[in-house]
């Protein structure tokens, strides 16, 4: 029995296994001319390729930067003075023999450096993504430390810098790997009940043991559930949408925030009809920032498809940016906006789920310098003119703390889920372990346990399907 057990301990993620395949080669740094290029190698003839390249000198020492010439091997023809770097496996990026060289940038040295090692046999050039699903094979990298690797060649903003360093650091597959662990004993612990119930050695309470780890890990499962899906937003940036009434300053309030001409300003009311999108970076926080119709009735069909698909935006929005002219806030157009998107904005509950309310008055520098101003009813909100930029860096500021709420601080707390897919997974281990406490009898309690843990085990990549594994990888370009 206790052979059986500790089989079942020793269990770990699936790997995926990989014959030893041909020799890859790629411009792993950026096209167009810069100063130093890294060309890199992966596979059993990367060796050969090395030697080839840099002969009749010798290997360089493993890890160590050398200076070498390179050269054509077919014609000897010299290509450049370069490092090389010469990573025997499996302690090298992919797991496998690997070779660099860091060679000058200039478009004609990497392509010939590149057409050499075409020459070389058993080297062929790399599709996207290669390398590091070769490393994700040899078990270098798990699932989420490969989409955090990508998500740190995306990253735009410093939030999503940190957030992808924390998964490339792997605290989530640490995580699921200890959770599939509990699951592992804890089914270790059913069977043995199952097959030993009647035998005396039998240590006892273990079934009650398992249910505690069970009910433990639902508790831990239901917590990182509830993050309100901050991961995800950071990794793909929050939906900040700019509302309000007709002429209001909202295209150019949009324009102001991205610091281009996004959409066209005009003293014409009902300028905007489309939704105008893009991305911005907000106080260190990514954010997909639109700009919308300006809300009114009674117009014609073109600009009242506007209002439609502004109302639309609204509804997919994580934080409303609600513009209003400071002059005109007795207008009905500007009454029915506060009574139809601000009212019920600005009462919503600290935790649920409607979207955040910034209220921006602007045009304050139309104001008489002298006398009070104008309020917008009961509700907080903040001066702006965005023709002289008085106000701005309050704004800023208040953005950046409800930014700081809605993607969450990526330094701090447990690491965040930042795909739906681990979502899914914790999800679906968690209604499996609701289904093991209300399963009749063991043999399906017993089941309800192991599609827990293939859930745990799918997150940090094993027993992943190739389709899963295609579309993580296709986020990768040539090289990576
Ligand atoms: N004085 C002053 N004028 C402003 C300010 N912001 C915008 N404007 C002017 O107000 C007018 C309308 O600006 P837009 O940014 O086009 O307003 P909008 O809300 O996008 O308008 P629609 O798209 O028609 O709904 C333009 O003439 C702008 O130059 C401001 O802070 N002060
Ligand atoms: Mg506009």
């Amino acid at each position: 029995m206790w052979r059986k057990l500790r089989s079942l301990a020793a269990w770990g993620p699936r790997r995926l296994c990989t014959a030893p395949g041909a020799t890859i080669f790629a411009l792993s740094s950026g096209h167009g001319r810069c100063g130093v290029a890294v060309i890199r190698t992966s596979g059993p003839s990367s060796l050969k390729a090395l030697q080839s390249l840099t002969a009749p000198r010798a290997l360089p020492r493993p890890r160590r930067a050398s200076l070498r010439l390179l050269s054509d091997p077919r014609s000897g023809a010299p290509l450049d003075r370069a490092l090389v770097l010469w990573f025997p496996g499996p302690r090298s990026f992919t797991g496998e023999d690997c070779a660099e060289f860091h060679v000058h940038g200039g478009p004609a040295v990497v392509n010939g450096v590149l057409e050499a090692l075409g020459g070389v046999p058993g080297l062929r050039p790399a599709e996207a993504g290669e390398f590091t699903r070769r490393a994700f094979a040899h078990g270098k990298l798990s699932l989420p430390e490969v989409e955090g690797l990508a998500d740190l060649i995306h990253a735009e903003t410093e939030a999503q810098r940190r957030q992808a360093l924390r998964q490339l650091d792997g605290e989530l597959g640490q995580l699921s790997r200890g959770w599939a662990e509990t699951l592992t004993k804890a089914l270790a612990h059913v069977e043995a009940y199952i097959d030993f119930a009647e035998d005396d050695n039998l240590e006892e309470g273990v079934l009650e043991q398992a249910d505690r780890e069970v009910q433990a890990l639902e508790l831990a499962l239901g917590m990182h559930l509830q993050d309100a899906r901050r991961g995800q937003r950071l990794r793909s940036g929050a939906h900040v949408v700019v509302a309000g009434p007709p002429n209001a300053g909202k295209s150019s309030l949009v324009n102001l925030l991205s610091q281009k001409p996004v959409s066209i300003v005009s003293s014409e009311p009902g300028t905007t009809r489309d939704v105008l999108e893009t991305p911005v970076d907000l106080a260190g926080f990514p954010a997909l920032l639109s700009d919308t119709a300006g809300l009114r009735e009674g117009v014609g069909p073109v600009e009242q498809e506007g209002v439609r698909r502004a109302w639309e935006r609204l509804e997919q929005a994580d934080l409303v940016l609600a513009v209003l002219d400071v002059t005109d806030l007795a207008a009905p157009t500007s009454r029915d906006f506060l009574d139809a998107v601000v009212a019920p904005l600005a009462c919503r509950e600290p935790k649920g789920s409607s979207p955040h309310l910034l209220l921006v008055l602007n045009k304050c520098d139309l104001l008489p310098s002298e006398g009070p101003c104008p309020r917008p009813g009961p509700y907080p909100y903040l001066l702006l003119s965005c023709l002289t930029g008085a106000g701005l860096d309050g704004l800023l500021e208040a953005l950046k703390k409800d930014l700081a709420v809605l993607c969450g601080n990526p330094s701090t707390g447990p690491p965040l889920l930042t795909r739906a897919r681990h979502r899914h997974h914790l999800q679906h281990c968690l209604d499996a372990l609701g289904h093991y406490r209300q399963a009749g009898d063991l043999a399906l309690a017993a089941e309800a346990l192991r599609i827990a843990r293939r859930h745990l085990t799918q997150l940090t990549g094993g027993g992943g399907s190739e389709e899963i594994l295609d579309v993580i990888f296709r986020d990768f370009c040539v090289g990576k």
